[in-house]
């Protein structure tokens, strides 16, 4: 079949699993509720879930269901990054996703809350997947990989070191340690969430987060790039984001075409080491093929 139609098949498949978890509007805190619905639908990738269920099928996982609180607890866990990420005490962006960002409709309080209620949540809806007892152990390190990643040694801590950063030219290490945390940590659990649940041997699950390693990094150079050259209306915010906030990025440092050359190049040590597993996954090779050249 061909890759658009699927992964438009998968993409719908994985928002309908979003919306099963959904809380319901309801009772007088619905406002928050309602937020956190507007962030979370409002489009979007949704390449973590992705990942993790492409990760969980390399590793001969079998059963999707065992993995659905997982594939929405990750979006949760990402909108939430994304929402305060627009807050005005860090990027302030009034767009996201192609529509206004949830501070802006539900204001600065609201948006504060929408975006802990989706973190809190995403941890709630995870915590399904210890109901099972057949599958409580694997599920039990899912969890602990999500919490860490999503935590002071993944996204947390590469946000932290990026704000405390920003407004001043910085090395290529420092920028290294806070792509591979803010924008690889959650990539590299979604990998490992999925290759843990179809149960994989350690060696396999250091092989998912090199794999989710790779990809992180070039998604990150990607968006670099796609923030001095892309299209607004495709990518659904203001461009030049980076120039405006003073950042330096994998642009700054090397130019558009070299930068372009390492997205290539990450995305070709990610297949190869996808080569190296038994199984061999031809949706993700195309996946990742289709992230070097991504418009969005
Ligand atoms: C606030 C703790 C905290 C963390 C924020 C993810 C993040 C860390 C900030 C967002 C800003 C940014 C440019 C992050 C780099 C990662 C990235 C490109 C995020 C956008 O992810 P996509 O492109 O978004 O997958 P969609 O909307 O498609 O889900």
């Amino acid at each position: 079949m061909e890759f658009n139609i699927e992964l438009q098949n998968r993409v719908q498949e994985i928002e309908k699993i979003l919306k099963q978890y959904l809380p319901q509007e309801v009772g007088f805190q619905k406002t928050v509720v309602e937020a956190m619905e507007y962030s979370l639908m409002a489009g979007g990738k949704r390449l973590r879930p992705l990942l993790i269920w492409e990760s969980y099928r390399l590793f001969g996982g079998k059963n999707k269901t065992e993995i659905e609180p997982f594939m929405a607890a990750m979006e949760m866990i990402h909108t939430y990054s994304l929402v305060h990420d627009d807050l005005p005490a860090m990027d302030d962006d009034m767009y996201r996703r192609g529509r206004k960002t949830t501070h802006v409709v539900y204001g600065e309080a609201m948006g504060i809350l929408a975006g802990d209620g989706l973190l809190n949540y995403g941890f709630e809806v995870a915590s399904q997947a210890f109901l099972d007892v057949t599958t409580l152990k694997k599920a039990t390190q899912a969890f602990m990989v999500l919490a860490r990643k999503a935590g002071i040694y993944g996204m947390i801590g590469g946000q932290a070191v990026d704000v405390e950063n920003c407004d001043r030219p910085m090395e290529k290490d420092k920028l290294d340690f806070i792509y591979q945390l803010k924008t690889g940590a959650l990539i590299e659990a979604s990998m490992m969430i999925g290759a843990i649940m179809a149960d994989c041997t350690d060696a396999q699950l250091k092989k998912a987060e090199e794999i989710g390693k790779k990809i992180g990094l070039a998604f990150q150079i990607q968006d670099d790039i796609l923030d001095v050259i892309g299209d607004e209306a495709e990518i659904g915010k203001p461009l030049h984001s980076d120039e405006k906030n003073h950042k330096t990025t994998y642009v700054t440092i090397f130019g558009i075409e070299k930068a372009k050359s390492l997205v290539e190049q990450l995305s070709t040590e990610a297949l190869d080491a996808l080569h190296t597993c038994p199984q061999e996954n031809v949706f993700l090779e195309a996946l990742i093929q289709y992230l070097i050249y991504r418009k969005k």
